[in-house]
């Protein structure tokens, strides 16, 4: 904050009140409380009023200084760069808290109630619940090993991610790709399915109803059907979007297809950024 509340005071003083105030009135009306920004304005009209025009000895004193009117390019550079700061300030903090108020949505009064409790069984065949999401932001993912484009193509995507966001930030993120068709996708089907995206990303399966009741849970749209014999081909059909969770197990946000792998990764490191609390880094 004092960054920014310096350059506005020397954008004021500077003598170009009225543009830079009216553009940092605009831009702050979250950010600076009001009362702040009518003290400062105070300050600047104080400063203005009590200082004493100075004669001019000479008329070539005042022809000179008539040339260059009363800012100098320094002072007009300094009121650019100040003014580019601020407006380069403003603007990330204005993502900032457009990123906390997608974060509060879950955790507030009338959250959206994305993700929850289950019970299920990792690529080793080792138990996994909600629980063991926590202390590490995760990214879901909800597919099957049968899919003949498309998960093939976000897992892809995936990889990239994990491997951005580990280089930026470290290991934080727990990838996890949750089966919508536990018929065919046992732990060590998605175990061999896996590797061959991300050594990372956890593979998990179960009952079919636990998955059932986990897909509703995260709103993903779920329909494999109940019960088929070996051998049986069916379609799965499923949503397509990655669930960022938070260290606590809050949903934080949904990222879809339309994002490229740099632009999620990105998005994801943002919210790892804001987080205050302790991470795991395991
Ligand atoms: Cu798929």
């Amino acid at each position: 904050m004092s960054v920014p509340r310096t350059a506005l005071r020397t954008g004021i003083q500077l003598g170009l009140r009225t543009t830079l105030g009216a553009q940092s009135a605009k831009l702050s009306s979250h950010a600076i409380p009001r009362a702040s920004i009518a003290r400062q304005t105070l300050q600047a009209r104080k400063a203005f009023h009590t200082t004493a025009p100075r004669p001019y000895k000479t008329i070539q004193e005042a022809k000179a200084k008539s040339k260059t009117g009363p800012f100098s390019w320094k002072a007009g550079l300094l009121f650019v760069l100040a003014g580019g700061g601020l407006i380069a300030y403003f603007r990330y903090e204005k993502q900032r808290l457009e990123r906390q108020r997608i974060r509060d949505m879950s955790k507030g009064i009338g959250k959206p109630k994305v993700g929850g409790s289950f019970n299920l069984i990792d690529q080793d065949g080792k138990p996994f619940t909600e629980k063991d999401l926590l202390g590490k932001f995760s990214l879901v993912y909800f597919g099957f090993t049968h899919c003949p484009d498309i998960c093939p193509e976000e897992l892809d995507k995936m990889a990239e991610m994990i491997d951005m966001v580990k280089k930026d930030v470290g290991n934080v993120l727990l990838p996890v790709f949750i089966t919508c068709d536990p018929a065919r996708d046992t732990p060590d089907v998605n175990k061999q399915y896996l590797k061959e995206f991300h050594p990372d990303i956890i593979g998990l399966t179960g009952e079919y109803d636990e998955i059932k009741r986990t897909c509703k849970a995260y709103r993903v749209y779920f329909s494999t059907p109940p019960h088929v014999k070996p051998g049986q081909d069916y379609l799965v059909d499923h949503s397509i979007y990655f669930y960022l969770m938070d260290p606590e197990g809050d949903f934080v946000e949904a990222i879809g297809r339309n994002f490229t792998p740099k632009q999620a990764a990105d998005l994801i490191e943002s919210h790892i950024k804001d987080w205050t609390k302790p991470l795991r880094k395991d």
